[in-house]
């Protein structure tokens, strides 16, 4: 039988109701674009309310009202506190323990939930995470889109770079031509971190310029719709250090070792433990310094976590990142990184452009 989002998030939680909450932005939540199937608005002080048996209520205020009829859902509308109370009341009678979704309800909204309902709230983020990490066909056809405008990117960067330009001009050159290949929005803000600075992971793109010998580390991602996508290159602009090249090699290793243990069933740890346990058995031991992989989804870090203190299991449909990496202070970083989807017998990857050592 198939089942709405609305029915799974409703049977996985086992709630009389369970509440999605949007505050004003940034406090939104993806859940409620993720039920509502909403492709646009904004949707501040709107509410998505999913029933025990899985039916969908969406109360919302009279700006959204045209938008809201175009998704899921019965649209109750709302023009003051009043009436939004007594929308609620009706929809929560009886309910004894309502949902909440925890990691991104706000307390004011959780206190307005506990007050006009007289129910116990309990969070059920995990629950609501378990479900949304699986995505159903409509979903991975968006990440598909958003993986192929990244992709079509990364092969435009070496064409890109030339000496002297800096590393925020390379993230400006790589966002307009995501949005040229069809991307609707940045996943996250991109990282071009030249030379030294890709040893640090989540760097922010400065005014250092691209010098000969420098390691280019590009980490990306285009949305498609409402999904995301990620994909890390490292290249060398002209040659470079011995001890880069090698690590190079090494974390191309690790990666194919961390993705051979990526199907359905596996546990989430073994890739990160794989990838881990060759880094660590070179020269750069203990230069890993985060986790093999994550979900990916309307979030760019969802759920699963692939890393080695997981519990997670990885399961068919879901999205997952690969990306070790060996960072080396003062020297440089190297991550090689993919979008890739898990499949009943392996995994499909997502994203795609040469990862072999290249010298620019
Ligand atoms: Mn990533």
């Amino acid at each position: 039988m198939h089942m709405s989002r609305a029915q799974r998030i409703a049977s996985s939680a086992g709630m009389d109701a369970v509440v999605i909450s949007n505050g004003t932005s940034p406090f939104l939540d993806p859940v409620f674009w993720y039920v509502t199937e909403q492709t646009s608005g904004t949707f501040e002080g709107s509410f998505a309310v999913i029933s025990k048996d899985g039916g969908l209520d969406v109360v919302t205020g009279r700006l959204e009202e045209t938008t809201a009829k175009k998704g899921k859902g019965n649209v109750h509308v709302y023009e003051t506190r009043d009436d939004m109370e007594s929308i609620f009341k009706g929809l929560l009678k009886g309910c004894g323990r309502i949902g909440i979704s925890g990691r991104s309800v706000s307390y004011n909204a959780s206190e307005y939930l506990k007050k006009v309902s007289g129910a116990e709230l309990t969070d059920v983020s995990a629950k609501i995470a378990g479900v949304i990490a699986i995505k159903d066909r409509k979903e991975i056809t968006e990440i598909r889109k958003a993986c192929g405008v990244t992709s079509k990117t990364a092969s435009e960067i070496p064409g890109m770079l030339h000496r002297g330009m800096t590393e925020k001009e390379a993230s400006r050159l790589i966002d307009s031509d995501m949005r040229d290949n069809g991307g609707t929005g940045n996943a996250f803000e991109t990282i071009a971190a030249f030379g030294p600075n890709s040893a640090e992971p989540h760097y922010r793109p400065s005014d250092r310029r691209l010098k000969k010998g420098d390691a280019a580390l590009f980490d990306f991602g285009s949305m498609h719709g409402m999904y995301c996508s990620d994909l890390t290159r490292t290249v060398f602009f002209g040659k470079t250090d011995d001890i880069l090249e090698r690590a190079y090699a090494v974390v191309l290793k690790a990666k194919d070792a961390g993705m051979r243990e990526m199907y359905d069933g596996a546990p989430a740890k073994d890739a990160d433990t794989a990838a881990r346990n060759i880094i660590d058995g070179s020269e750069f031991k203990g230069m890993f310094i985060h986790s093999f992989g994550h979900g990916i989804g309307m979030s760019i870090h969802e759920s699963p976590s692939v890393s080695h203190r997981s519990e997670d299991i990885l399961k068919e449909g879901m999205v997952v990142s690969a990306e070790p990496g060996i960072y080396i202070p003062g020297t440089g970083g190297i991550r090689i990184e993919d979008t890739v989807l898990i499949t009943k017998g392996g995994h499909e990857v997502l994203t795609e452009f040469d990862q072999s050592f290249t010298v620019i």
